[in-house]
């Protein structure tokens, strides 16, 4: 009889199945009815899985029952600790593919030869937030990508915002801290609004620049797919001749920026906490592979000199109009991991797991960082020997004598473990071939001091704040005002305004008069009394880069019994045409016929699939169901919803009484659309990638005074 599921042993260990077949024979036992036997770990067949071993029918227990013990105590253990900082990953293999050779500027092999593959794992996360937290937290998203290179491991771990909040790694653990839960009440959860945060914010003016960042629509992504990643620090490229050019990283979807409305995050996390998790998935699954390509900013001495701020400082940005991203290859994401714990729990991310070829800059907040990631590997994974595990094993061959420790898994073989040895065993190390640290000369005393030059904390704060779009702008306004709502302390909230008085004075008084603040502080005392005015750069406009396409988006389209076949037909080829898709949204999931008699169904009921799931809405009741919806507060709640979060909306002849219903039919302005036929449809698909209406924005007054 054939097997019906897979082996016992493939589902416990998928990567390495000779280790988890013992001796790498078949599994021979067979059950009655042609399943494999289920074994304890050690084995042995069970006979009884769903009763313990105990003294009679109702007697008590018997210690001897190993499988029981056995059972139970490794279910204990299934938990490690989670990440201090992002606990809540979601992660995808892939590949990354070099466009053109880069040996002039490094050695590092990934990058020789035009159209070479790398293996490649990429964990994206949220920085605050404990594992079960949701998807859509205003939070920074890491954004680390492991490289399985030929001449090992490149972990480039990155996050989605190209700078960070302070400039010395001995102020994280004061930063998250601070951002987490506070320590006595244990809320608030993934939220950085409540008064530690903002405390240590207003006393670190060189998080300021991050702050209007983290502020901005940038941390509320509308999918991971459509978000950027930056390395942050200045790296080195470093070449066969040992020389370096600076280098900073740059990832870049293809399927443009795009983010949601803070309204709109805060019901996406009710109504589907896993909302970037599940979109993942989706796209992975349904071959609509996440593309990404990555640029470099590459520079040398003589530029890092005559730019205004200093390279290594980490609360800084290079701004593209300044120095272009140079495109070097491209990162596809093809597949899902077989297990989520095996892949994405214990990947263990290291920034100083580099090849030759890349090396680091002095940036004393990647320094740190060098130290940190494997000691938190050490502790997150139990012991030294996690490189042995699959995910964060090197995929090229590789060859030392580090032996033994918990778990060890693979030993040196043979008589020798050591080098140098005179039998002729083992590896050797190698000049030409190994890792070369780049020769930076370095001079100076022992000092705790903060470079001058890294004293200016607000005139790129501006630069960013000025080159954000009218609506973006807003976005940053109120994502200030809810967040310091949240704040009791006024002394808290007022510091935070004296520093935005020093980035922007009508951002500051929008801010100070929505928190009802009768008059404005005293600028904040500046390290550097001049503020620099810089250029605007759109290239940090989310708008700016928008994608112009509806591709990758999702349209959410609300039918009913009796819905206009043709109508609906025409609507959803013209989005598959665009690339985009469609979910069906009915009273019951079941589904609805259609008014030519068939049957469609439905992918959600209205309560299970608000319009916050999608980017835009079609809303083609027929007559006969217009009715029932009009009683559903789910239905009117559909509407409004997408209308307040200025989306597009397509709309039925029969759809205007829940128009009506939902107080939309008012305010209807060009992103209000009837469908009659396949014209109508044509300019409504054309328009939805524009995506949203932001001019709609100031009428419906969402979250703000
Ligand atoms: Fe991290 N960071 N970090 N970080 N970080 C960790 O390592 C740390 C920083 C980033 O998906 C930890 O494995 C210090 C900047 C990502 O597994 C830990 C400092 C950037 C991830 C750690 C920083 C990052 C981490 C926690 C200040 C953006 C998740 C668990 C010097 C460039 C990787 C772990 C994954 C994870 C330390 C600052 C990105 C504790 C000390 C700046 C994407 O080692």
């Amino acid at each position: 009889m054939a097997k019906k599921t897979k082996s016992a042993a493939d589902q416990v260990a998928i990567h390495d199945q000779t280790l988890s077949r013992g001796n790498g024979g078949e599994l021979h036992q067979t059950a009655e009815d042609g399943y494999d036997v289920l074994t304890t770990s050690q084995g042995t067949p069970v006979a009884d899985d769903q009763n313990t071993l105990r003294v009679g029918p109702r007697g008590p227990a018997l210690m001897e029952d190993f499988h029981f013990r056995e059972k139970i105590f490794h279910f204990d253990h299934e938990r490690i600790p989670e990440r201090v900082v992002h606990a809540r990953g979601y992660g995808a293999h892939g590949y990354f593919e070099t466009y053109e050779s880069l040996a002039r500027y490094t050695r590092a092999d990934v990058f020789q030869r035009a159209g070479e593959k790398t293996p490649v794992f990429v964990r994206f996360s949220t920085v605050a937030g404990n594992k079960g937290s949701a998807d859509l937290a205003r939070d920074v998203r890491g954004f680390a990508v492991k490289m399985y290179t030929k001449e090992g491991n490149w972990d480039l771990v990155g996050n989605n915002i190209p700078v960070f909040f302070i400039q010395d790694a001995i102020k994280f653990p004061d930063l998250i801290h601070a951002a987490k839960q506070e320590p006595d009440r244990a809320f608030p959860q993934a939220q950085t609004a409540h008064d530690n945060f903002w405390d240590f914010i207003s006393l670190t003016p060189e998080s300021m620049h991050m702050v209007m960042w983290i502020m901005s629509d940038r941390t509320i992504p509308r999918s991971l797919r459509f978000m950027e990643g930056f390395g942050v620090h200045t790296f080195r490229f470093i070449n066969e001749d040992d020389q370096s050019t600076f280098v900073k990283f740059h990832w870049k979807p293809k399927l443009g920026l795009q983010s949601v409305a803070w309204n709109e995050a805060v019901k996406i996390n009710g109504a589907d906490p896993d909302y970037h998790r599940r979109d993942l998935w989706q796209a992975i699954q349904s071959g609509n592979l996440p593309e990404w390509e990555l640029g470099v900013q590459l520079f040398d001495q003589q530029f890092a000199e005559s730019f205004d701020f200093d390279i290594l400082d980490p609360t800084k940005i290079i701004p593209e109009e300044v120095l272009p991203v140079k495109p070097i290859g491209r990162l596809v994401l093809d597949r899902m991991p077989d297990n989520f714990f095996a892949e994405t729990e214990q990947v263990a991310f290291m920034t100083q797991n580099v090849p030759p070829g890349i090396g680091f800059s002095n940036d004393p907040l990647l320094q740190g960082r060098n130290f940190s990631y494997l000691d938190t590997q050490l502790k997150r994974l139990g012991g030294p020997n996690f490189t042995h595990l699959p995910i964060n094993a090197p995929k090229c061959p590789f060859a030392h004598f580090q032996q033994d420790g918990h778990m060890a898994m693979r030993n040196p073989v043979g008589r020798v473990n050591y080098e140098p040895n005179s039998f002729g065993e083992g590896p050797r190390e190698s000049k030409s071939r190994g890792y070369r640290h780049y020769a930076a000369e370095e001079e100076g005393p022992k000092v705790q001091l903060r470079p001058e030059s890294f004293a200016d904390h607000y005139s790129q704060a501006r630069q960013f704040f000025i080159s954000q779009t009218p609506p973006e702008q807003r976005h940053i306004v109120m994502a200030l005002t809810f967040e310091l709502s949240k704040v009791e302390t006024v002394a808290i909230r007022e510091r935070i305004i004296s520093h935005l008085l020093n980035i922007d004075e009508t951002l500051a008084s929008e801010v100070a008069h929505r928190l009802g603040m009768t008059s404005l502080p005293k600028a904040a005392l500046a390290a550097v009394a001049t503020r620099q005015d810089l250029e605007p750069s759109p290239a940090l406009s989310i708008v700016e880069r928008g994608p112009k396409r509806f591709e990758g988006r999702k349209l959410g389209v609300l039918v009913t019994d009796g819905v206009d076949a043709k109508l609906l037909k025409s609507l959803a080829t013209a989005v598959l045409k665009e690339k985009g898709l469609v979910e069906l949204v009915a009273p019951k999931v079941g589904g609805v016929t259609a008014s030519d008699g068939s049957f469609i169904e439905a992918h959600h009921m209205i309560d299970g699939g608000p319009s916050v799931l999608f980017d835009a809405v079609a809303l083609l009741p027929s007559d006969a169901g217009i009715e029932d919806l009009l009683r559903e507060a789910t239905a009117r709640d559909f509407v409004a919803d997408a209308f307040q979060h200025c989306k597009f909306i397509g709309y039925s002849a029969d759809a205007r009484p829940l128009l009506e219903r939902a107080s939309v039919a008012a305010d209807m302005d060009e992103g209000v659309l009837e469908l009659s036929g396949n014209t109508s449809v044509t300019t409504f698909v054309e328009e939805l990638g524009k995506l949203r209406v932001w001019g709609r924005e100031p009428s419906v007054k969402l979250g703000s005074a």
